[in-house]
């Protein structure tokens, strides 16, 4: 426990110092078949203040901000707010707006309701054998960072999640642990279902301090 609190401290710390942005969820797409939802990326604002999304631009675990894949659909992300971000929606959608509709259809467009989701205009797939995401302040190879997150496979019918119990990523999304759900339909065309908390935000300090667990799962809507 006093570890953990020591822990809390300094992210709390840093977030004040700097950056507030945190990748707390990643789907890699852990199913056989066809994916009827891209790949995504989950970011949350840790911090007290909003922070400015515009001209961010992402990579997968090359890191490479120079790649030209500019996010869209986000304009700036609220203090304790969760986003979405969908990425490598081109291998199985003709658009965006498909991509996006795709998404919401499988996650559920009632589970979303007040979440910002955006989409990365291109970008690598994001890996089930492990891989990594970055968000980057620019396009130049001085481009800040952001947020970023690796992460180990393999990829399961299920999202990577932060888990604000051990402060750590990497665990699989369980159904009904940090506001975690099953998928409103397949996300695959062989009729695997996915489990995943797309815009839920594990309040991260409570659930560490308290030792609130699950109940510390908390839907934000704005
Ligand atoms: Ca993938
Ligand atoms: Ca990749
Ligand atoms: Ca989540």
């Amino acid at each position: 426990m006093k570890t953990m609190t020591a822990a809390c401290a300094l992210t709390l710390a840093a977030g004040a110092a700097s950056a507030s942005l945190t990748i707390t969820e990643i789907w890699a797409g852990g199913v056989s078949g066809t994916e009827q939802t891209a790949d995504w990326v989950e970011i949350t604002n840790f911090g007290n203040s909003s922070v400015s999304f515009s001209g961010v631009y992402y990579d997968d675990d090359s890191a490479d901000a120079t790649k030209d894949d500019e996010v869209f659909g986000i304009g700036s992300i609220a203090a304790g707010e969760s986003v979405i971000v969908l990425v490598s929606w081109e291998d199985n959608w003709g658009s965006a707006t498909d991509a996006l509709d795709a998404f919401a259809a499988v996650w559920g467009a009632g589970n979303l309701a007040g979440v910002q989701i955006g989409y990365v205009d291109g970008g690598s797939g994001l890996g089930g054998g492990g891989d990594a995401a970055y968000f980057f302040d620019g396009n130049t190879s001085a481009a800040a960072t952001l947020a970023s997150q690796s992460y180990a496979g393999p990829a399961l019918p299920a999202s990577f999640i932060y888990n604000p119990g051990t402060i750590s990523f990497g665990d699989l999304a369980q159904g009904g642990v940090y506001g975690a759900y099953t998928s409103d339909q397949p996300a695959s065309d062989d009729g695997t279902f996915a489990i995943g908390s797309p815009g839920v935000v594990p309040a991260p300090m409570s659930a560490a301090v308290l030792g609130l667990g699950g109940l510390a799962a908390m839907r934000r809507r704005r």
